[in-house]
């Protein structure tokens, strides 16, 4: 195929419905919470003792809450992590909350997170560990599938609208532990079949896992990539296999490229939709420590990696662990609160309603800027001087990703044109800061791009440290 009409087949890539509204979600939280948080173990062994799981002040409420103030969306709730300790009374085996104290055997953690999301306007998802530690089926083949689909079944049908399945591929049996294979098609099927708005993330064919869980993202995120991307098992081959405390903040070198002319032109795979979702932690582990109470990270280190992720075309998945007694420690809501007023003051900065747009007719009825695959600028203009420290872009992605170089200048006293900032791709959004710099006429120019697109801009006006 020759590279014009391979750039005329990404160019017609276009997400799927469940897709584009799981991408409009943006920022949205993990909460891994569950047996580990008892034992104080990142990854339990399995066979825990039921009795252990009783965190005697769980309030939902307060989690979702949390969660809430920082801007998130969604919540995913790891409903069963690697150990298999199920936090809703499966039927299907006695490794659940119904065996432990917490509500005297009555609880169903699950049911509580969903009814808080669903009062707070929140989408609920959950995490179901593929890799189960403790089911004696585990590596049987059909049998266990027949288990995990059974799970399956009692979660997508039991608590209401699910706005993602998030399948893990870590797993740490290694050559001599129990190998299961599973039935990746059939799993995908029972959620297709019940919640068919669902997104499948991570090993599944909707979300495509970053590749990393430190929170790093590629400069130039594509959501057009080839298909072999999609396959489960290759997500799992990269995935975490041992426990040893390191994983969560490496960062893999190779595969910065997924999407580029280049990259897609070295593939003879059919190209698809398949979005990336940044996840990581807010503390060192997934898990909550007290040994990790002082390692929370910063509102301004998860805000750059909010402005990276959500501006660099992909979503943000942030964790934040319940402690033992069921609740968001202190240090973890300050940061959230905190985190939630610099989101909302970074989209409060913009200034473009306030300008003049030219070329006259640039932009349509809805003041979308409309270009076709030659590229165009558009100049913004104000009365006065302003101070600005950065754009956002936002290509509408129903009509597929398309922009592959955006340059940023402004216009100097002596009516000079002075490149600000540029940039690759941009897809969804693409948020770009530079050393604040005043002026009082923008220009943005769509240097390259596959086909025709719609964006919309925002201008930040610099505040008061910018
Ligand atoms: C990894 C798991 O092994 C971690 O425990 C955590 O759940 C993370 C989100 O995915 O692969």
């Amino acid at each position: 195929m020759s590279s014009l009409s391979r750039i005329a087949e990404a160019s017609a890539v276009r997400p799927t419905p469940r897709q584009l509204a799981w991408q409009q979600l943006e920022f949205y939280g993990f909460i891994h919470f569950g047996m580990n948080t008892m034992t104080d173990r990142e990854w339990g062994l399995g066979h825990e003792d039921p009795p252990l799981f009783d965190p005697a002040q769980l309030d939902a409420d307060q989690w979702v809450e949390s969660l809430a103030s920082a801007g998130m969306r969604g919540l995913i709730l790891t409903c069963k992590h690697h150990d298999g300790f199920c936090l809703w009374p499966s039927a299907v085996t006695r490794h659940s909350v119904a065996s432990s104290p917490w509500r005297g055997g009555q609880g169903d953690l699950v049911a509580e997170v969903s009814a808080a999301c669903a009062r707070r306007g929140m989408k609920f998802g959950v995490y179901l560990s593929p890799w189960d530690r403790t089911e004696p089926a585990y590596g049987t083949g059909v049998g266990y599938d027949d288990f995990f689909v059974a799970q399956l079944r009692e979660l997508l049908s039991g608590y209401g609208p699910i706005f993602s399945v998030w399948f893990d591929g870590a797993n740490g049996e290694g050559a001599t532990g129990r190998k299961q294979y599973y039935d990746w098609d059939r799993y995908f099927a029972v959620v297709r079949e019940l919640q068919p708005d669902a997104v499948i993330s991570v090993c599944g064919p909707d979300v495509r896992w970053c590749g990393n869980e430190a929170g790093h993202t590629r400069p130039n995120e594509w959501s057009v990539v080839p298909a072999s991307l999609r396959d489960a098992e290759r997500t799992a081959s990269n995935s975490q296999q041992v426990d040893d405390g390191k994983f969560s903040r490496q960062v893999r070198s190779d595969e910065q490229d997924l999407g580029s002319r280049a990259a897609i032109g070295a593939s003879s795979d059919q190209l698809v939709w398949y979005p990336a979702e940044v996840n990581t932690s807010i503390r060192p582990g997934w898990f909550h420590h007290a040994k990790e109470d002082a390692e929370v990270r910063s509102a301004d280190e998860l805000f750059d990696i909010y402005c990276a992720s959500v501006g660099g075309n992909a979503t943000f998945l942030l964790n934040v662990p319940p402690d033992r007694a069921g609740l968001v420690s202190a240090a973890d809501r300050l940061v959230l609160s905190q985190l939630g007023k610099r989101i909302t003051g970074l989209y409060d900065a913009d200034i473009a309603p306030a300008a003049t747009a030219s070329p006259a007719g640039a932009l349509d009825q809805e003041g979308a800027w409309i270009i076709d695959s030659t590229g165009a600028s558009l100049v913004l203009s104000w009365p006065e001087p302003r101070r600005i420290a950065g754009v956002i872009v936002d290509e509408d992605i129903a009509l597929g990703q398309q922009v592959e170089r955006l340059q940023v200048e402004v216009r100097t006293s002596g009516d000079r044109w002075l490149p600000v900032a540029e940039c690759g791709s941009v897809g969804y959004r693409r948020i770009i800061s530079f050393p604040a710099v005043e002026t009082d006429v923008v220009r943005l120019s769509v240097t390259a791009a596959r086909g025709p697109a719609r964006l919309r801009s925002r201008v930040l006006q610099a505040g008061e440290a910018g």
